[in-house]
């Protein structure tokens, strides 16, 4: 991934001390959706009256496939309510594939795609195997793409408010902390490397996304960075995650989603959150990883 000029700023804090207010807006002018910021009946007749089609990406790899039902059905209630949806479902199984009931506008499409051994190798994949579809497919047939862990099941409404050309969204640990606890890949052998005086926020690897183009310029360039780093005998301490984090340093995205639409309930209630759309589900890594 090619460096881009550095720029030494103070990052940005999400939570305005004393009084705990969030912030709404970054330095660079990008909305951070929280409830209250937004008029979702004027956005949602914009897309109406655009027919938005959007796909969500998941991927459900070896026993990854046992969280699909979940995760789809409570989709169907709130992911795109009243839009046309693609669920792009990479899978290695796809006769396991479950069958949920569609409203209309909305379906299913099946990638079969290979496995890996390592569940870190599958979590790093999706980055060349969303570009690729990107290119070969989701450009024909939807406006937007987001991409999404499948071990999550949606909660409360997700809707035309996150869309935008390129989004991000609050990794739930990290909210709070100093831009030097952020967990960036800190090694510079790393095409992930970045520095402890860059960076605007973590953003989690488990929600992003965008118009496909710009969705396939972001996996393009961190499947190139995680190739080189496999040429170079490194894999980025948070993988793919890790080089989702540099790319957004140097190309900032246009809207970010605050922790309504990622939490982990494990990390407890924050006053500030209104509302938790987008939940992980507890998964007991033993038994489901590497298998
Ligand atoms: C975090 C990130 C994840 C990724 C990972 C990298 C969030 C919520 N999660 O999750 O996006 O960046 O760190 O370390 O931000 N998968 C399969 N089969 C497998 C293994 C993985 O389908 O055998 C897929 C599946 O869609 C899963 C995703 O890859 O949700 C990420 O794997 P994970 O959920 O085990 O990673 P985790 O929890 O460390």
């Amino acid at each position: 991934m090619c460096r881009k000029k550095r720029m030494i700023y103070k990052n940005p804090q999400v939570l305005n001390p004393p009084r705990n207010d969030v912030l709404m807006m970054t330095p660079w002018f990008a909305p951070i959706v929280w409830e209250g910021t937004y008029n979702f009946e004027i956005l949602n007749e914009q897309f109406r009256q655009r027919n938005v089609t959007t796909g969500l990406t998941v991927f459900a790899i070896k026993k990854y496939i046992v969280f699909l039902k979940q995760f789809l059905e409570t989709a169907e209630t709130y992911f795109m309510v009243g839009h046309k949806v693609n669920y792009y479902i990479f899978t290695d199984r796809p006769q396991e594939v479950p069958s949920v009931a569609l409203k209309e506008g909305r379906k299913i499409v099946v990638l079969q795609v290979q496995n890996y051994p390592r569940w870190q190798e599958i979590s790093m994949r999706r980055m060349e195997m969303i570009s690729h579809f990107s290119q070969q497919q989701f450009i024909n047939e939807v406006s937007y793409l987001v991409c999404v862990d499948v071990d999550m099941r949606f909660n409360d409404q997700v809707g035309v408010e996150i869309l935008s050309n390129l989004f991000g969204t609050l990794h739930p640990a990290f909210y709070a902390a100093e831009r030097q606890s952020f967990t960036y890949e800190r090694r510079p052998a790393s095409r992930a490397y970045v520095p402890h005086d860059e960076g605007d926020f973590y953003y989690a690897g488990g929600f992003f996304g965008g118009t496909v183009k710009e969705v396939y310029k972001l996996t393009k360039k961190c499947n190139e960075a995680i190739i080189m780093d496999k040429k170079n005998g490194i894999e980025a301490i948070w993988q793919e995650e890790s080089h989702l984090n540099k790319y957004f340093v140097y190309h900032k995205p246009t809207k970010i989603l605050s922790l309504e639409y990622l939490w982990d309930d494990n990390l407890g209630g924050p006053e500030i959150l209104r509302k938790r759309r987008f939940l992980a589900v507890s998964k007991n890594h033993a038994a489901i990883r590497n298998k």
